[in-house]
């Protein structure tokens, strides 16, 4: 019986009656009339409500009650250029349903604020542009992996040892012992390729990362895929494909809120094959030919990811770091032992890595001497290690992060925009 506004937008209604429901997003009273803008999920529409028509009791009661009441009403489409969607209801009959007190969120309230709002700012036009744009990221990465011979499987977000270093691990009481929150779902996805093969994951990751940037958040949403048999380059392959399919989702699916967001889709119509490659050694010097400064082994710090990839008109992958600058479990290239066979994808218009992954030592001898470099003891690992003695074979993997890849498609200023409620440093509420 109830119309989305966003279907009745349109030439073939005017004239019909319809009913809509929503929450008042704009109102305003003219002597005896009074224009709403209804907001629902899918769009907004102006209508207007005579007094003669509802008579003066609810017309009193329409005038008195706050933006974001909802309320149902009947009424006939009309064309009306003047209207923001062009379109206009002649309101027949109306009714409140839930009167709303002053709602705290008006124009010009700081960020801050914003972000306390969050709950309430969902609301908001553009938080609604952003969520539709996360809608359709993690519905596209789901179709990808899956057309693509991938299942889909879990891991635990309890866990006992760190995969991308001890500095970033929270760590959580459990029962009287130490327990930690997952960084990544990798060592789990590699005991469910010997099984599977081909296999991915969506499911939080957790950083205690102390560094306040744009693009780092303690909680965030991370697409993990782990391939038996697969080697550095075969996964890159299908990473390329998975972001091209991703933008290309977003560019059909979502160039109304694109626009809303004011997002120019020049950059995102150049995300084609082939994406950038690039070694370490060759991007250092790249960098420093282009006047940014950063030395051999150097980790990429965050104003020297946004300056390099500002630089770039595409996605980079960026292969063969240095040895010292990777976790333990990257292969180290057979050619160059000093060096990784890995790859970080960075994403070009200065926002910088959104991928990070390589292929893993398959080998107990050698992952036992790189444990053993690092520091690290190999009974804390001891079901990792397990693998690489019953049938080990080659294998890579990466992990995504999703926030961060909506925060680049939707051409965000900070990732915290990219996520419904951000957890960072300074922030676990609302
Ligand atoms: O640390 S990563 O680079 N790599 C891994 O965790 C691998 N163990 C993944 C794998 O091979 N299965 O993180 C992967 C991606 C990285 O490129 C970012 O896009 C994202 O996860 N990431 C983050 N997003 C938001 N906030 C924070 N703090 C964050 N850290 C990583």
């Amino acid at each position: 019986m109830f119309h989305p506004i966003d279907k009745i937008l349109s030439d073939e209604y005017i004239g019909k009656e319809v009913w809509l429901r929503g929450w008042i997003y704009r109102k305003r009273r003219v002597g005896k009339l009074i224009f709403i803008v209804l907001r629902d999920s899918s769009n907004i529409i102006q209508c207007v409500i005579e007094r003669n028509k509802i008579g003066t009791e609810k017309f009193k009661l329409l005038d008195k009650v706050g933006v974001e009441s909802s309320l149902t009403l009947k009424g006939v489409v009309k064309k009306e250029e003047r209207a923001p969607t062009g379109y206009e209801i002649d309101v027949s009959q109306i009714d409140i349903i839930g009167p709303s007190e002053k709602f705290p969120i008006t124009k010009d309230k700081s960020d801050e604020f914003l972000l306390d709002n969050r709950h309430l700012w969902l609301r908001s036009r553009e938080m609604n542009s952003i969520l539709k744009i996360r809608h359709t990221v993690f519905g596209a990465i789901h179709e990808f992996f899956r057309e693509s011979g991938y299942y889909e499987v879990q891991g635990p977000i309890f866990v006992t040892g760190a995969v991308e270093g001890g500095s970033t691990l929270f760590e959580v009481p459990y029962f009287g012992r130490k327990a930690y929150l997952t960084q990544s779902a990798q060592f789990y996805l590699e005991t469910f390729i010997y099984s599977l093969e081909k296999v991915y994951t969506i499911a939080p990751s957790f950083r205690a990362e102390k560094s306040r940037t744009r693009r780092h958040l303690t909680e965030y949403w991370h697409a993990e895929a782990e391939v038996a048999w697969y080697h550095n380059e075969d996964m890159m392959h299908d990473e390329e494909e998975l972001i091209i399919y991703i933008v290309q989702k977003v560019l059909e699916e979502r160039k109304r809120e694109l626009e809303y967001l004011k997002r120019d889709i020049e950059p995102l119509k150049n995300v084609e094959k082939p994406f950038i490659r690039m070694k370490y050694s060759k991007l250092i010097e790249f960098a420093n030919s282009n006047g940014i400064e950063i030395k051999y082994g150097d980790d990429l710090g965050a104003d020297e990811e946004t300056a390099i990839t500002k630089l770039f008109d595409k996605p980079a992958f960026i292969t063969h770091y240095p040895k010292s600058s990777k976790p333990f479990y990257h292969r180290p290239d057979p050619n160059n032992q000093d060096e990784v066979l890995c790859h970080d994808l960075l994403a070009p218009e200065g926002y910088g890595e959104i991928i990070g992954g390589g292929e893993r030592i398959y080998k107990l001898d050698v992952l036992l001497q790189r444990m053993q470099e690092e520091g690290l003891n190999p009974e804390d690992y001891y079901w990792y290690v397990d693998l690489r003695r019953y049938g080990s074979v080659p294998h890579s993997g990466f992990g995504l992060g999703v926030d961060r890849i909506v925060w680049w498609i939707a051409g965000l200023s900070h990732i915290k925009y990219a996520i419904p409620y951000p957890r960072t440093i300074r922030r676990t509420k609302p």
